[in-house]
């Protein structure tokens, strides 16, 4: 089994992802299971196998605690810590072959608290991997596009698990946009001229230096290009999916 902690930033295009990715999975007649992983969702585009909102009510928190939204969700990311080994048995007990799991919107809440490292840590002994989503729309600067990697770069170093890179929503940009991203992924001279063409003073140099940085830590980045609307890219996430959980097999046995 795979475990799958899907990250972005808020908005990024989480929920609709794991939605469509598992009904396409199901077609495929792949033996998948869902996680809602996050306590403030209010709806959500498919229906999880396992939810936390079982587990935890932000709602309840807020009137209890007299807690603002915020308070709410800091105090439940930490109640769901608790809770973690049970929540891996829970998938244990679906027996999946990979098992998706919806994070926060704010992804600070689970990357950057003590909670999030430590559910990943303690939930299941099986591999697990982050799949982490570009937004396409916010990507399409350079200047954008090399935050994001910052931040995802950040996760990274918070996790240490193996990690895929997906350019959510592509449907939104016109094809050639697309490719330049994904060129910009691909190789880093691409992006760096389109740094020195789009970019002037302190962005340039600041953008210059982050992204030198970044690649310093030997990261890869390519992204693999995907819409929860059109499913187009799913075949080339599912089988960078399936390399990971091969290396993740490799790697526990
Ligand atoms: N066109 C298009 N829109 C998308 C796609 N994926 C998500 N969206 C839209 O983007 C918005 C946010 O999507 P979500 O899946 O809720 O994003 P999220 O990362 O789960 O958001 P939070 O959990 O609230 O942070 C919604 O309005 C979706 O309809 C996509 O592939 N294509
Ligand atoms: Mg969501």
């Amino acid at each position: 089994m795979l475990i799958i902690f899907i990250i972005g930033t808020a908005g990024s295009g989480k929920s609709f992802l794991t939605a469509a990715f598992i009904d396409w999975l199901r077609i495929q007649k792949q033996n998948v299971a869902t996680v809602n992983m996050d306590p403030g969702a209010y709806t959500l585009p498919y229906a999880p196998d396992i939810d936390v909102r079982d587990y935890v009510s932000v709602q309840k928190l807020m009137e209890e605690y007299k807690l603002g939204p915020n308070g709410a969700l800091l105090m439940a990311a930490d109640l769901i810590a608790e809770e973690a080994e049970r929540l891996g048995r829970e998938i244990e007990a679906l027996k999946p072959d990979m098992a998706l799991v919806d994070t926060p919107g704010q992804m600070e809440l689970f990357a950057f608290r003590a909670s999030g490292p430590y559910i990943v840590n303690e939930i299941s002994k099986e591999p697990k991997a982050i799949l982490y989503l570009f937004d396409s729309v916010f990507s399409a600067s350079p200047l954008n596009y090399v935050s994001n990697m910052f931040l995802s770069a950040a996760v990274y170093n918070r996790f240490f698990v193996p990690q895929t890179y997906v350019l959510s929503k592509c449907d939104l940009l016109p094809p050639e946009d697309v490719d330049r991203i994904v060129d910009w992924s691909a190789n880093p001279e691409a992006l760096e001229s389109a740094i020195e063409e789009e970019l002037s003073g302190t962005r340039r140099l600041l953008s210059r230096d982050m992204m030198h940085a970044i690649y310093r830590l030997g990261l890869r980045f390519l992204l693999v290009p995907v819409s929860a609307k059109t499913n187009d890219g799913f075949i080339n996430l599912n089988a960078a999916l399936e390399r990971i959980a091969t290396e993740g097999e490799k790697f526990t046995t």
